[in-house]
């Protein structure tokens, strides 16, 4: 493992800068090291690899991607050996399978881990990115590639005297290592998005009360853990080749083969039994697997919701907490769909209570707890399960500028403008895994992380082959595409709610709707179509040769 070094050191010149290490630079790393032998530094935040799966240890945290498509598909002789303990990975499961992909590859000891970057700039006259850390690294690079997640700047809401609260407060994404002890406990949740909702009955069982804060009522559907066992995953080994081949070609990154049915075409009986399979079944099959014109018609949505809406009035005894669980005011999918176990049941626990804090807002965070326009509720300990200032706050932590010392942050001030997700304008030479503009947090990350990798490699390994010293995506390319991302989000349903895909979860944040929604099969095709046009929409400049005197 490269040690952290606090003083200042002379600047290193390599191939490749990579930042992160959990799935995306991981892959990264061994590409530009074992395939393409090229040099490289490799920093990382936290103490070790993992990514979002070592920062997220809040009780309940699990995948909502199936085990067996959640890892990595290259590693085939891995993909053989490793055995999931069930349908959903939990936290500690991703983070050993990542942390035994790393050992087996034997990438940790070239991941400067504990170290920060705090500035990439693109250099006009040598044409590298000169690149700062804080722990007083300077390197020189030609390509500057990120690998920081989509989800990994936690936003914990500036609510009045949130610093005077006199028990302890934690942020699900920054969880500490040692477990929190709820036992004996009054705990406050804001928030009931997938951590929270993951989190909440696992706190339930361990707190003395557990009361939830909550803005919006969520559709979610359940997980049904029991659904896949040994006996299937082993079945999946023996036909892997063509799952991925059919989650790389599909609309979410998972092996469903879509439907063609459409929800308004099936009489009320067909769509009963429809749905209630998918909630058999659980998970995103629910959807993935039921109807094709769920996300992007109001009318075949409202079917959907409205059966979720009763299984909801089903689960919870009290009507009364029945109908504050219910969601109204968004359509089914249009937020991030939650995959549950036993959210709903929780609210039939004596232990805890729900505070609908939509139609009696928190007023402030005070000494013992929190208090709301209907009264004060005092607690021991307040998570905040308050979600990330997605896509494009990681970018923006970092002072990145591109040719001639412009911001991204200026760049992107209207919402983030990309080039395939991949690239953007004036920044030559850097690539983003997933970056906005891409499927990215609308796909079963894995399958759309390994397509950037591998993307980006070939391009790397195109310009050593033919002499090319930067790759800069074109300002119409980059229009043409933001524009294409937006065209099919407004025929779908996502702009109807407000969710962190469109930014709207943060104060001030630019209405900018920030995953590709076209499906990764489609996306990967016209990925595919740009290389094989040359890297179409791109500006190839060849490296400059000094004239001999
Ligand atoms: P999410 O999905 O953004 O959820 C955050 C939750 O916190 C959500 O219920 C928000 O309500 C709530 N929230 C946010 N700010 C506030 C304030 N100021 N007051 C009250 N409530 C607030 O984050 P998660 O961590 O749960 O999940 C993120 C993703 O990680 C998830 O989708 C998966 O992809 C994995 P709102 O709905 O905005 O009204």
């Amino acid at each position: 493992m490269v040690e952290a070094t606090k003083t200042k050191t002379a600047t290193t010149e390599v191939d490749a800068v990579v930042i992160g290490a959990g799935f995306a630079g991981l892959y990264m790393l061994k590409k530009l090291r074992d395939d393409l032998g090229l040099t490289w530094r490799i920093f990382e935040a936290a103490d070790d690899v993992g990514g979002t799966w070592y920062w997220n240890r809040y009780p309940g945290a699990r995948c909502d991607s199936e085990a067996y498509v959640y890892s990595f598909s290259w590693d085939k002789e891995l993909l053989q050996e490793w055995t999931w303990s069930g349908k959903y990975p939990e936290q500690p499961e991703i983070l050993s399978y990542l942390q035994h992909v790393a050992d087996r590859h034997d990438l940790k000891k070239d991941i400067q881990f504990s170290t920060r970057v705090t500035a990439a700039h693109f250099n006009d006259d040598t044409n590298r990115w000169d690149i700062e850390t804080d722990q007083g690294d300077h390197v020189s690079a030609r390509f500057f590639i990120t690998g920081i997640g989509c989800l990994s700047a936690g936003q914990i809401p500036d609510i009045a005297g949130r610093d005077t609260f006199e028990g302890d407060s934690y942020h699900t994404s920054s969880w500490p290592h040692e477990g929190v002890d709820f036992a004996g406990k009054r705990v406050g949740v804001i928030g009931t998005g997938s951590s929270g909702v993951q989190s909440i009955p696992v706190i339930a069982q361990q707190a003395e009360h557990l009361t939830v804060f909550q803005r919006t009522p969520q559709f979610m559907i359940p997980a049904r853990h029991h659904t896949v066992d040994s006996h299937y995953l082993d079945e999946v080994k023996t036909r892997y080749d063509e799952v991925w081949d059919t989650a790389r070609h599909s609309v979410a990154g998972f092996p469903y083969t879509p439907t063609d049915k459409s929800a308004l075409e099936a009489t009320a009986e067909e769509r009963q039994a429809a749905y209630e399979a998918g909630w058999a079944e659980g998970g995103f099959r629910f959807t993935g697997a039921s109807f094709k014109d769920i996300g992007i018609d109001l009318r075949a949505n409202a079917t959907a919701a409205e059966f979720i809406r009763g299984k909801i009035r089903e689960t919870v005894d009290d009507p009364e907490t029945a109908e504050k669980l219910v969601p109204t005011d968004h359509p089914y999918g249009s937020k991030r769909t939650l995959i549950d176990t036993n959210y709903f049941e929780t609210y039939n626990r004596d232990n805890v209570e729900l505070v609908d804090i939509r139609h009696a807002p928190i007023q402030e965070i005070t000494p013992r707890g929190i208090r709301t326009e209907d009264g004060e509720y005092e607690l021991d300990i307040i998570v905040f399960a308050t979600g990330f200032d997605a896509m494009t706050g990681s970018f923006f932590k970092m002072d990145i500028r591109g040719k001639d010392g412009v911001q991204l942050k200026d760049k992107w001030a209207e919402g983030p403008q990309t080039y395939l997700g991949l690239s953007v304008a004036g920044f030559p030479n850097m690539f983003m895994i997933t970056g906005p503009g891409s499927p990215s947090v609308l796909s079963n990350m894995p399958v759309s992380i390994e397509q950037h990798v591998e993307w980006i490699s070939d391009l790397v390994e195109y310009t050593g082959e033919h002499n090319v010293e930067t790759v800069e995506a074109d300002e119409d390319a980059q229009t043409a595409w933001v524009a294409h991302v937006n065209d099919i989000a407004s025929k779908t349903l996502f702009p109807l709610a407000n969710s962190w895909y469109l930014g709207a979860n943060i104060p001030g944040k630019p209405r900018a709707f920030m995953p590709y929604p076209g499906g990764v099969g489609n996306y990967r095709a016209k990925c595919d179509e740009v290389t094989a046009n040359g890297y179409e929409g791109y500006t190839l400049t060849p490296t400059q040769v000094e004239a001999a005197t």
